[in-house]
């Protein structure tokens, strides 16, 4: 299987990479762009390690969002492993939520997790896990703490499904959304739901590709009136109304499940050992 490492920069991608892998890599660039490509194979000899630039969003300001969005776009990925640094959540989940949005298994590992207990975040991983919806390991990759247990649960065979509504961008979105499926003649294999939301984003490698599919006058009339819409109803540009509607969700996640300071000082080792288990 084609399983791809996705995450912020400086979340701890490459020390990740290195712990799940063996010391097979090979390494090029992403087709057209001098973007590093990394692939590995697993410990278990069966399943393959595709690591992909560090990026905040999909929506592309930069190469690197554009190389993971065409990747997302053009190749066959099976599963997904989305590194998320612990101590700096509430940022990470925005590119959480649209890997969720794409519909492929996801399993979380929560790295840094060092960091933010000795910043005193108090996190629950099961009740994240939970709220988030999709499996969800802490790791320590600097240490190797936890890399097992995260390959174990990426390399198994069942994975659920992603909760891809896991945002609700309300009536007007909603309801572009099962118009915008409308559009199509033949489905594309992406989740016509995250190609919807990408578009509306402003992410020009979607749009573009949807011109295979649809017309672009009818693409252009279509995203226009769903952006009007947006501006009267909230008054305000459609890629920010969307920011502000993850911003909720995110923001809900982290009241149930983490932040909290902790009164009680244990020792670190000892938090962490009952945490990140190896
Ligand atoms: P990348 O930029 O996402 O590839 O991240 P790197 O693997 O290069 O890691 C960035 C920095 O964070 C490096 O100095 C790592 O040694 C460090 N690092 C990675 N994982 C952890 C971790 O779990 N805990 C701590 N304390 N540091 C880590
Ligand atoms: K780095
Ligand atoms: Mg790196």
């Amino acid at each position: 299987m084609d399983i791809a490492l996705i995450g912020n920069p400086n979340t701890g991608k490459t020390s990740l990479f290195n712990n799940l892998t063996g010391s097979y890599e090979y390494v090029g660039n992403w087709s057209g762009v001098t973007v590093e490509k990394k692939v590995g194979q697993f410990k278990n000899k069966k399943d393959k390690l595709i690591d992909l630039p560090g990026i905040y969003s999909l929506t592309p300001l930069s190469k690197d969002e554009g190389v993971v969005t065409q990747f997302l776009l053009s190749e066959n990925v099976d599963k997904m492993i989305n590194i998320l640094d612990a101590s700096q959540l509430e940022r990470n989940l925005h590119l959480t939520i649209q890997l969720l949005e794409y519909g492929k298994p996801v399993v979380i590992g929560l790295n840094m997790m060092d960091v933010a207990l000795k910043r005193g975040f108090q996190i629950e991983p099961n009740q994240l896990s939970n709220q988030i919806g999709i499996p969800l390991k802490p790791v320590i990759a600097r240490t190797g703490k936890g890399c097992d247990m995260l390959a174990e649960a990426v390399t198994s065979e069942r994975l659920p499904e992603p909760n891809a509504r896991i945002v609700d961008y309300g009536k007007d979105i909603e309801e572009a959304i099962l118009r915008f499926e409308k559009l199509f003649d033949n489905k594309p294999n992406q989740s016509t739901r995250w190609l919807a939301l990408q578009m509306f984003e402003g992410n020009q490698y979607v749009i573009k590709y949807l011109e295979n599919y649809i017309e672009s006058e009818q693409l252009n009339q279509f995203l226009l009136e769903i952006k009007d819409a947006i501006k009267k109803s909230a008054g305000t540009s459609i890629d920010q109304f969307i920011f502000r509607k993850r911003k909720e969700t995110i923001n809900q996640i982290m009241t149930d499940a983490y932040i909290k300071r902790e009164q009680i000082i244990t020792p670190l080792s000892e938090k962490i050992d009952a945490i990140v288990t190896n």
